[in-house]
């Protein structure tokens, strides 16, 4: 039997298209999903302190408003249970296929089906759509570091955190600073013995200001229409126009720098640390920290910044490479993910036995981030140069999966085998990215995880959130080729 679409990943992206293919009244549809819970993201991540710093009226679905949220910026667990409500109140969980692990799709041009593989001994699916949800940041990575297997205590990954570890009393180690580990090392201090903090890039850090959303706030939200909106509205224009300061160049990156600069100083008091948490590059070039209590955190009398490059990690601690050997009892890595930017998650073979890893070996593209050429009916969320620099990344997968659930429903109900985006609006578009993305902050000389070793961006979107939005509005038929049946039906 052929289901008409499968969903892999069940996670807010493979939930918010299920949710939109019932809207349009597709109902045959499944979602596959490695784990035995939805959430995606958000069920891995449950470090102490794991929250979202972007406003949850802003991180949700417009079409799943929640006037229940109870802070100005959520915390995991909440945004989990956002997501599993979703679940129930569409009735999903009965078309979710857990511990189903994908490892393989090939299309087969004669039918217009796509076969699914899946890891172990389950039986392959066919689809004639599939919309790949599984999440760019899915895979933990922890740093090619010498000595990782010589360390004999225990290491756990802000990904993969480990409950049962008793931190009291501990000596901890934090490797990374980014995005995680701001949010986890405030939690740590107040647990452990001692916390030092392997820096090797600082990042620029703005103020978060978290606010209970009182009962008032949340009844006005219930009952007067408009309300919710009209607050994601406010939060997405003040987003839109940071865009302007974190996305290019501009005089209103100075201001973002000042305000991160003036934080930084308000907060912390050493010079010596002071210096060591002072960017050397344009704010926006990776991505900016939210945290009110991070620097507070640096300053207590049992963390420590260290600023030495790691030499390697010895039997009982981290060997920086000045010679010291710092003993702790744990590692937490909070080195981010593996986004490997030319590959697959698992192999796609698509028109002519095409490989997708190896059309993408110099860094992956599609057309407006959600199609590639010769992988007919299939389509992408959170597909190459689909990041938002800026903004709330729900904004932009909303989009996407407007987009896509729209192309299938108008590829089902015209009776089309498959829509194949066309090589030259593919080409096109690559070729204003490429070129928009010359003038932005992440290209402008600091390393990130937005961009190859060599430099290729085939991460971030170079423009607004309502340019992205406005990209895909609408399916233009033009940079389609629209595959038909022939005479037998296949
Ligand atoms: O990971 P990261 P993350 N030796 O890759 C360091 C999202 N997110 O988990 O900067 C020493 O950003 C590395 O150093 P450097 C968000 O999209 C969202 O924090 O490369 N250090 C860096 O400091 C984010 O961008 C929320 O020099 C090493 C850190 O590890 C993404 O997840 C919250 C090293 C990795 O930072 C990833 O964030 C949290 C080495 N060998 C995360 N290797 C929201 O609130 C790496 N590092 C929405």
């Amino acid at each position: 039997m052929t289901i008409s679409v499968a969903i892999i990943g069940a996670g807010f992206a493979g939930i918010g298209s299920a949710i939109r293919l019932q809207d349009k009244g597709i109902d045959d549809f499944v979602i596959l999903e490695r784990d035995t819970r939805v959430g995606g993201t958000w069920r891995d991540n449950t470090y102490p302190g794991a929250a979202c710093d972007i406003p949850s009226r802003l991180y949700s679905y417009s079409f799943a408003p929640n006037p229940d949220w109870s802070h100005t910026y959520s915390r995991s667990d909440e945004i989990l249970a956002y997501i599993d409500d979703m679940v129930d109140s569409s009735n999903l969980r009965s078309r979710i296929r857990f511990e189903h692990t994908v490892n393989g799709l090939q299309y087969d041009a004669a039918t217009g089906e796509w076969t699914i593989g899946f890891a172990g001994d389950r039986a392959p699916l066919r689809a004639r759509h599939v919309i790949m949800a599984s999440g760019p940041l899915a895979n933990a990575s922890f740093p090619d570091l010498r000595g990782i297997d010589d360390y004999a205590g225990q290491k756990i990954h802000s990904a993969r955190w480990d409950h049962d570890y008793d931190f009291t009393g501990k000596k901890v180690g934090v490797i990374g600073t980014g995005a995680s580990a701001v949010q986890i090392v405030p939690e740590l201090v107040r647990e452990a013995a001692s916390v030092k903090v392997f820096q090797r890039t600082p990042g620029w850090v703005l103020p978060r200001v978290n606010t209970e959303t009182g009962g008032i706030a949340k009844r006005v939200y219930r009952s007067v229409p408009g309300a919710q909106q009209l607050a994601r509205e406010l939060w997405f224009w003040g987003h839109e126009s940071v865009a302007l300061g974190v996305v290019w160049k501009t005089p209103l990156t100075r201001v973002v720098e000042t305000v991160s600069m003036l934080h930084l100083r308000a907060q912390v008091k050493d010079p010596w640390l002071r210096r060591q948490l002072t960017p050397a590059y344009a704010a926006g070039c990776k991505r900016l920290l939210m945290s009110s209590d991070y620097y507070p955190a640096l300053e207590r009398d049992n963390c420590k910044l260290v600023t030495w490059p790691i030499a390697r990690l010895a039997r009982q601690g981290i060997r920086t490479v000045e010679g010291v050997e710092h003993q702790v009892d744990c590692i937490v890595f909070a080195t981010g993910f593996d986004v490997s930017k030319a590959g697959t998650p698992f192999p796609i073979t698509g028109l002519d036995g095409r490989v997708l890893a190896d059309a993408w070996s110099r860094g992956a593209y599609a057309y407006r981030s959600v199609a590639v050429s010769g992988y007919p009916n299939l389509y992408f969320t959170f597909g190459p140069n689909s990041g938002p620099g800026h903004n709330s990344a729900l904004v932009y997968m909303e989009a996407q999966i407007d987009f896509i659930t729209g192309a299938i429903s108008q590829t089902l109900s015209q009776g089309w085998k498959a829509l194949d985006v066309r090589t030259d609006a593919q080409d096109r578009h690559n070729r204003d990215i490429q070129r928009r993305l010359t003038a932005t902050t992440w290209n402008s000389g600091c390393q990130s995880w937005y961009l190859t070793e060599d430099g290729f961006n085939a991460t971030m979107y170079p423009g607004f959130a309502t340019q992205y939005l406005r990209e895909l509005r609408r399916l233009d038929l033009r940079d389609f080729r629209i595959l038909v049946h022939d005479h037998a039906g296949r």
